[in-house]
Protein backbone atom coordinates (compact mmCIF):
# COMPACT_ATOMS: atom_id res chain seq x y z
CA UNK A 1 0.00 0.00 0.00
CA UNK A 2 1.26 3.44 -1.23
CA UNK A 3 1.64 6.34 1.25
CA UNK A 4 -1.34 7.96 -0.58
CA UNK A 5 -3.60 4.83 0.08
CA UNK A 6 -2.53 4.29 3.71
CA UNK A 7 -3.24 8.37 4.15
CA UNK A 8 -6.41 8.55 2.57
CA UNK A 9 -7.61 5.34 5.32
CA UNK A 10 -6.79 7.39 7.95
CA UNK A 11 -8.80 10.34 6.50
CA UNK A 12 -12.18 8.06 5.07
CA UNK A 13 -12.31 6.61 8.37
CA UNK A 14 -12.78 10.03 10.78
CA UNK A 15 -15.49 11.52 7.69
CA UNK A 16 -12.63 13.32 5.60
CA UNK A 17 -13.69 12.35 2.17
CA UNK A 18 -11.82 14.90 -0.09
CA UNK A 19 -8.11 16.06 0.84
CA UNK A 20 -5.09 16.83 -1.28
CA UNK A 21 -1.43 17.51 -0.77
CA UNK A 22 0.00 20.59 -1.39
CA UNK A 23 4.17 21.62 -1.21
CA UNK A 24 4.93 24.06 2.01
CA UNK A 25 4.37 27.62 0.88
CA UNK A 26 6.57 29.76 -0.25
CA UNK A 27 4.74 32.92 0.62
CA UNK A 28 2.90 33.25 4.23
CA UNK A 29 -0.26 35.23 4.32
CA UNK A 30 0.68 39.38 4.58
CA UNK A 31 0.65 40.05 8.09
CA UNK A 32 0.42 36.93 9.66
CA UNK A 33 2.51 36.65 13.01
CA UNK A 34 2.97 32.72 12.97
CA UNK A 35 4.98 30.65 11.57
CA UNK A 36 4.64 27.18 10.68
CA UNK A 37 6.87 24.72 12.23
CA UNK A 38 10.39 24.26 11.26
CA UNK A 39 10.87 21.19 9.46
CA UNK A 40 7.70 21.27 7.69
CA UNK A 41 7.49 19.72 3.79
CA UNK A 42 4.16 19.44 3.12
CA UNK A 43 0.73 20.07 3.57
CA UNK A 44 -2.42 17.55 3.55
CA UNK A 45 -5.14 20.01 2.28
CA UNK A 46 -8.45 18.86 3.33
CA UNK A 47 -12.24 19.88 2.39
CA UNK A 48 -15.41 20.07 4.71
CA UNK A 49 -18.14 20.53 3.31
CA UNK A 50 -21.19 23.15 5.15
CA UNK A 51 -24.39 23.22 2.88
CA UNK A 52 -27.04 22.31 5.40
CA UNK A 53 -30.67 21.96 4.15
CA UNK A 54 -32.62 24.89 5.30
CA UNK A 55 -35.71 26.94 4.55
CA UNK A 56 -35.14 30.23 6.17
CA UNK A 57 -32.23 31.60 7.94
CA UNK A 58 -30.62 35.12 8.98
CA UNK A 59 -27.30 33.77 9.35
CA UNK A 60 -24.46 33.16 6.48
CA UNK A 61 -24.35 29.40 5.47
CA UNK A 62 -21.00 29.23 7.32
CA UNK A 63 -22.35 29.68 10.43
CA UNK A 64 -25.82 28.07 10.27
CA UNK A 65 -23.00 24.80 11.80
CA UNK A 66 -21.52 24.85 14.77
CA UNK A 67 -18.35 26.69 14.73
CA UNK A 68 -16.22 24.88 12.25
CA UNK A 69 -13.07 26.06 13.60
CA UNK A 70 -13.98 23.73 16.71
CA UNK A 71 -15.53 21.11 14.95
CA UNK A 72 -12.84 20.62 12.08
CA UNK A 73 -9.90 20.59 15.04
CA UNK A 74 -12.10 17.73 16.75
CA UNK A 75 -12.12 15.66 13.60
CA UNK A 76 -8.27 16.78 13.21
CA UNK A 77 -7.71 15.46 16.59
CA UNK A 78 -9.04 12.36 15.89
CA UNK A 79 -6.51 11.59 12.95
CA UNK A 80 -2.98 13.10 14.06
CA UNK A 81 -2.34 9.79 15.95
CA UNK A 82 -2.43 7.54 13.52
CA UNK A 83 -1.05 10.10 10.67
CA UNK A 84 2.16 10.60 13.58
CA UNK A 85 2.50 6.56 13.95
CA UNK A 86 1.98 5.52 10.25
CA UNK A 87 4.39 7.86 8.62
CA UNK A 88 6.66 9.21 12.25
CA UNK A 89 6.40 12.25 11.53
CA UNK A 90 5.18 15.89 12.98
CA UNK A 91 1.47 17.22 12.45
CA UNK A 92 -0.13 20.53 13.20
CA UNK A 93 -3.50 21.22 12.55
CA UNK A 94 -5.32 24.72 11.13
CA UNK A 95 -8.48 25.76 9.72
CA UNK A 96 -9.24 29.42 9.31
CA UNK A 97 -6.23 30.45 11.75
CA UNK A 98 -3.04 29.34 9.57
CA UNK A 99 -0.39 31.43 7.99
CA UNK A 100 -1.58 30.46 4.55
CA UNK A 101 -3.81 31.58 1.78
CA UNK A 102 -5.46 28.78 2.12
CA UNK A 103 -7.58 28.87 -1.20
CA UNK A 104 -4.67 29.14 -2.55
CA UNK A 105 -3.22 26.17 -0.94
CA UNK A 106 -6.27 24.18 -1.73
CA UNK A 107 -5.54 25.16 -5.04
CA UNK A 108 -1.88 23.74 -5.35
CA UNK A 109 -3.22 20.56 -3.37
CA UNK A 110 -5.45 20.43 -6.36
CA UNK A 111 -9.03 20.58 -4.91
CA UNK A 112 -10.86 23.11 -7.36
CA UNK A 113 -9.54 27.02 -8.52
CA UNK A 114 -9.94 30.10 -7.15
CA UNK A 115 -13.46 31.59 -8.62
CA UNK A 116 -14.25 35.03 -9.31
CA UNK A 117 -15.75 35.37 -6.08
CA UNK A 118 -12.33 34.94 -4.57
CA UNK A 119 -13.07 31.53 -2.99
CA UNK A 120 -11.63 28.27 -3.91
CA UNK A 121 -14.72 26.36 -5.79
CA UNK A 122 -14.68 22.62 -6.03
CA UNK A 123 -16.49 20.17 -8.04
CA UNK A 124 -18.42 18.65 -5.66
CA UNK A 125 -19.53 21.30 -2.85
CA UNK A 126 -19.11 24.61 -4.68
CA UNK A 127 -17.90 27.02 -2.67
CA UNK A 128 -19.65 25.66 0.44
CA UNK A 129 -16.42 24.21 1.81
CA UNK A 130 -13.97 24.75 5.00
CA UNK A 131 -10.40 24.55 4.26
CA UNK A 132 -8.11 22.52 6.96
CA UNK A 133 -4.97 21.86 7.20
CA UNK A 134 -2.57 19.15 8.59
CA UNK A 135 0.98 20.58 8.21
CA UNK A 136 3.69 17.57 8.20
CA UNK A 137 7.26 17.09 8.24
CA UNK A 138 7.19 14.25 5.62
CA UNK A 139 7.95 14.02 1.86
CA UNK A 140 4.19 12.94 0.75
CA UNK A 141 3.84 13.37 -2.57
CA UNK A 142 2.51 16.73 -3.72
CA UNK A 143 -1.30 15.90 -6.08
CA UNK A 144 -1.89 16.95 -9.55
CA UNK A 145 -3.48 20.56 -9.98
CA UNK A 146 -6.84 19.68 -11.52
CA UNK A 147 -7.94 21.78 -14.23
CA UNK A 148 -11.85 22.80 -15.24
CA UNK A 149 -14.55 25.23 -14.64
CA UNK A 150 -12.81 27.85 -15.15
CA UNK A 151 -14.14 29.11 -18.47
CA UNK A 152 -17.59 28.80 -16.99
CA UNK A 153 -16.91 31.57 -14.64
CA UNK A 154 -14.90 33.56 -16.69
CA UNK A 155 -17.62 34.42 -18.51
CA UNK A 156 -20.56 34.97 -16.04
CA UNK A 157 -19.47 37.41 -13.60
CA UNK A 158 -22.94 37.67 -11.69
CA UNK A 159 -20.74 37.57 -8.22
CA UNK A 160 -19.17 40.74 -9.55
CA UNK A 161 -22.48 42.34 -10.65
CA UNK A 162 -23.97 40.96 -7.34
CA UNK A 163 -22.23 42.08 -4.51
CA UNK A 164 -23.80 45.06 -3.14
CA UNK A 165 -20.75 46.81 -2.20
CA UNK A 166 -18.89 46.13 -5.60
CA UNK A 167 -16.32 44.87 -3.12
CA UNK A 168 -15.44 42.10 -5.66
CA UNK A 169 -12.91 42.72 -8.26
CA UNK A 170 -10.45 40.56 -10.60
CA UNK A 171 -7.72 41.32 -8.07
CA UNK A 172 -9.89 39.61 -5.26
CA UNK A 173 -12.17 41.20 -2.35
CA UNK A 174 -11.61 44.41 -0.74
CA UNK A 175 -11.82 43.46 2.35
CA UNK A 176 -13.19 46.77 4.19
CA UNK A 177 -15.72 47.18 1.82
CA UNK A 178 -17.13 43.10 2.62
CA UNK A 179 -20.54 42.89 4.23
CA UNK A 180 -19.19 39.82 5.78
CA UNK A 181 -16.05 41.89 7.46
CA UNK A 182 -18.60 45.03 8.09
CA UNK A 183 -21.05 42.85 10.04
CA UNK A 184 -18.00 41.09 12.13
CA UNK A 185 -16.59 44.27 12.78
CA UNK A 186 -17.12 45.90 15.93
CA UNK A 187 -17.16 49.90 15.20
CA UNK A 188 -20.91 50.84 13.73
CA UNK A 189 -21.55 50.64 10.37
CA UNK A 190 -22.57 53.41 8.24
CA UNK A 191 -26.48 54.47 7.28
CA UNK A 192 -26.02 52.63 4.22
CA UNK A 193 -23.88 49.64 5.41
CA UNK A 194 -26.62 49.18 8.30
CA UNK A 195 -29.01 49.24 5.14
CA UNK A 196 -27.55 46.85 3.37
CA UNK A 197 -27.38 44.85 6.69
CA UNK A 198 -30.85 44.94 7.12
CA UNK A 199 -31.73 44.53 3.32
CA UNK A 200 -29.24 41.09 3.24
CA UNK A 201 -31.38 40.10 6.66
CA UNK A 202 -28.08 38.67 7.88
CA UNK A 203 -26.64 39.12 11.19
CA UNK A 204 -23.70 37.18 10.75
CA UNK A 205 -21.59 37.26 7.52
CA UNK A 206 -22.56 37.71 3.29
CA UNK A 207 -23.45 34.84 0.94
CA UNK A 208 -24.79 37.27 -1.67
CA UNK A 209 -21.54 36.33 -4.42
CA UNK A 210 -21.81 32.65 -3.51
CA UNK A 211 -25.24 32.24 -3.13
CA UNK A 212 -25.58 33.88 -7.11
CA UNK A 213 -23.38 31.56 -8.66
CA UNK A 214 -24.51 28.83 -10.93
CA UNK A 215 -21.70 26.59 -10.23
CA UNK A 216 -23.13 26.50 -6.46
CA UNK A 217 -26.95 24.96 -7.64
CA UNK A 218 -26.03 21.31 -7.37
CA UNK A 219 -23.57 21.50 -4.55
CA UNK A 220 -23.61 18.45 -2.44
CA UNK A 221 -24.97 18.87 1.08
CA UNK A 222 -22.37 18.15 4.06
CA UNK A 223 -22.31 14.50 5.53
CA UNK A 224 -20.12 16.05 8.20
CA UNK A 225 -22.17 15.12 11.38
CA UNK A 226 -20.43 17.82 13.59
CA UNK A 227 -22.42 20.43 10.81
CA UNK A 228 -25.84 18.67 10.39
CA UNK A 229 -26.80 18.10 14.03
CA UNK A 230 -26.37 21.40 15.31
CA UNK A 231 -27.30 23.28 12.40
CA UNK A 232 -29.40 26.54 13.53
CA UNK A 233 -30.69 28.57 10.71
CA UNK A 234 -32.71 31.29 13.02
CA UNK A 235 -31.13 32.86 15.95
CA UNK A 236 -33.78 35.30 18.13
CA UNK A 237 -32.33 37.94 19.79
CA UNK A 238 -32.92 36.36 23.62
CA UNK A 239 -30.74 33.04 22.53
CA UNK A 240 -27.46 35.06 21.34
CA UNK A 241 -25.83 34.92 25.04
CA UNK A 242 -26.80 31.23 25.07
CA UNK A 243 -25.52 29.93 21.89
CA UNK A 244 -22.19 31.82 21.56
CA UNK A 245 -19.82 29.31 23.05
CA UNK A 246 -20.44 26.98 20.01
CA UNK A 247 -21.00 29.40 17.18
CA UNK A 248 -18.38 31.12 14.90
CA UNK A 249 -19.55 34.67 16.26
CA UNK A 250 -17.96 33.35 19.48
CA UNK A 251 -14.78 35.14 19.26
CA UNK A 252 -16.56 38.87 18.81
CA UNK A 253 -18.60 38.45 21.86
CA UNK A 254 -22.42 38.95 21.70
CA UNK A 255 -22.64 42.93 21.69
CA UNK A 256 -22.01 42.79 17.76
CA UNK A 257 -24.11 39.60 17.35
CA UNK A 258 -27.10 41.58 19.31
CA UNK A 259 -25.72 44.69 17.69
CA UNK A 260 -26.43 43.28 14.00
CA UNK A 261 -29.93 41.64 15.04
CA UNK A 262 -31.11 44.95 16.11
CA UNK A 263 -30.35 46.35 12.58
CA UNK A 264 -31.85 43.79 10.59
CA UNK A 265 -35.09 42.99 12.84
CA UNK A 266 -35.30 46.55 14.29
CA UNK A 267 -33.58 49.48 12.58
C1 LIG B 1 -9.46 37.44 6.21
C2 LIG B 1 -10.52 36.47 5.71
C3 LIG B 1 -11.76 37.00 5.38
C4 LIG B 1 -12.01 38.50 5.28
C5 LIG B 1 -11.37 39.03 3.98
C6 LIG B 1 -11.54 38.10 2.78
C7 LIG B 1 -10.38 38.20 1.79
N1 LIG B 1 -10.47 37.39 0.75
O1 LIG B 1 -9.44 38.92 1.97
C8 LIG B 1 -13.56 38.58 5.28
C9 LIG B 1 -14.07 38.80 6.70
C10 LIG B 1 -14.18 39.60 4.37
C11 LIG B 1 -13.92 37.14 4.86
C12 LIG B 1 -15.13 36.80 4.33
C13 LIG B 1 -15.50 35.50 3.97
N2 LIG B 1 -14.83 34.40 4.24
CO1 LIG B 1 -13.01 34.39 4.85
N3 LIG B 1 -11.16 34.22 5.30
C14 LIG B 1 -10.25 35.09 5.58
C15 LIG B 1 -8.89 34.40 5.80
C16 LIG B 1 -8.64 34.29 7.30
C17 LIG B 1 -7.72 35.08 5.11
C18 LIG B 1 -8.04 35.49 3.64
C19 LIG B 1 -6.92 36.26 3.04
O2 LIG B 1 -6.48 37.26 3.60
N4 LIG B 1 -6.43 35.81 1.88
C20 LIG B 1 -5.32 36.40 1.22
C21 LIG B 1 -5.82 37.56 0.35
C22 LIG B 1 -4.68 38.29 -0.20
O3 LIG B 1 -6.66 36.93 -0.61
P1 LIG B 1 -7.51 37.76 -1.67
O4 LIG B 1 -7.90 39.08 -1.11
O5 LIG B 1 -8.60 36.89 -2.16
O6 LIG B 1 -6.36 37.98 -2.75
C23 LIG B 1 -5.91 36.92 -3.59
C24 LIG B 1 -6.66 36.92 -4.84
O7 LIG B 1 -6.71 38.21 -5.36
C25 LIG B 1 -5.80 36.01 -5.66
N5 LIG B 1 -6.08 36.02 -7.09
C26 LIG B 1 -5.18 35.85 -7.99
N6 LIG B 1 -5.75 35.82 -9.18
C27 LIG B 1 -7.04 35.98 -9.04
C28 LIG B 1 -8.06 36.02 -9.95
C29 LIG B 1 -9.36 36.25 -9.52
C30 LIG B 1 -10.49 36.29 -10.48
C31 LIG B 1 -9.61 36.44 -8.13
C32 LIG B 1 -10.99 36.71 -7.61
C33 LIG B 1 -8.57 36.39 -7.25
C34 LIG B 1 -7.26 36.13 -7.71
O8 LIG B 1 -4.48 36.40 -5.33
C35 LIG B 1 -4.50 37.13 -4.10
C36 LIG B 1 -3.40 36.65 -3.22
O9 LIG B 1 -3.49 35.24 -2.95
C37 LIG B 1 -9.16 33.00 5.14
C38 LIG B 1 -8.37 31.85 5.78
C39 LIG B 1 -6.94 31.84 5.29
N7 LIG B 1 -5.98 31.76 6.17
O10 LIG B 1 -6.71 31.89 4.07
C40 LIG B 1 -10.69 32.84 5.29
C41 LIG B 1 -11.46 32.13 4.18
C42 LIG B 1 -10.97 32.63 2.85
N8 LIG B 1 -12.89 32.59 4.38
C43 LIG B 1 -13.74 31.72 4.17
C44 LIG B 1 -15.15 31.98 4.15
C45 LIG B 1 -16.07 30.77 4.21
C46 LIG B 1 -15.61 33.29 4.07
C47 LIG B 1 -17.05 33.76 3.76
C48 LIG B 1 -17.79 32.89 2.72
C49 LIG B 1 -17.87 33.84 5.08
C50 LIG B 1 -19.23 34.47 4.90
N9 LIG B 1 -20.23 33.75 4.41
O11 LIG B 1 -19.41 35.61 5.27
C51 LIG B 1 -16.78 35.22 3.26
C52 LIG B 1 -16.55 35.26 1.74
C53 LIG B 1 -16.09 36.58 1.22
C54 LIG B 1 -15.39 36.41 -0.12
N10 LIG B 1 -16.08 36.67 -1.21
O12 LIG B 1 -14.23 36.02 -0.14
C55 LIG B 1 -13.13 30.38 3.78
C56 LIG B 1 -13.30 30.19 2.27
C57 LIG B 1 -13.50 28.73 1.87
C58 LIG B 1 -13.54 28.61 0.35
N11 LIG B 1 -14.39 27.76 -0.16
O13 LIG B 1 -12.82 29.27 -0.32
C59 LIG B 1 -11.62 30.56 4.26
C60 LIG B 1 -10.59 29.86 3.39
C61 LIG B 1 -11.57 30.00 5.70
C62 LIG B 1 -11.54 28.46 5.73
N12 LIG B 1 -10.48 27.85 6.26
O14 LIG B 1 -12.43 27.79 5.27
N13 LIG B 1 -12.86 36.29 5.04
S1 LIG C 1 -20.96 33.81 -10.23
FE1 LIG C 1 -20.00 33.38 -12.24
S2 LIG C 1 -18.05 34.51 -12.22
FE2 LIG C 1 -18.77 34.41 -10.09
S3 LIG C 1 -17.76 32.59 -9.24
FE3 LIG C 1 -19.75 31.92 -10.01
S4 LIG C 1 -19.38 31.21 -12.12
FE4 LIG C 1 -17.61 32.44 -11.46
S1 LIG D 1 -19.38 38.37 0.77
FE1 LIG D 1 -20.98 39.88 0.18
S2 LIG D 1 -20.06 41.91 0.36
FE2 LIG D 1 -18.39 40.39 0.45
S3 LIG D 1 -17.67 40.22 -1.66
FE3 LIG D 1 -19.27 38.67 -1.44
S4 LIG D 1 -21.21 39.68 -2.03
FE4 LIG D 1 -19.67 41.27 -1.71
Amino acid sequence: MDDLQKLRIILNDAGIADFGIAPMPLRLLAGSKKEPPTGSKTVIVCLFPYLVPMTDRNVARFAVVADYHRVIGDIFETVIPAIKQTFGCEVTHYADNSPFDEVELAVEAGLGYRSMNSMLMTERYGNYVFIGELVTDYGFTPSKKRVGGMSVCAGCRRCIAACPKRALSKDGVDKPNCLSYISQRKSEPSESDAALLKQSGLIWGCDICTDVCPQNRFAEPSSIPGFTKDAIPVIEYDDIDLLLPGRVFSWRGSDVVKRNWKIVNEG
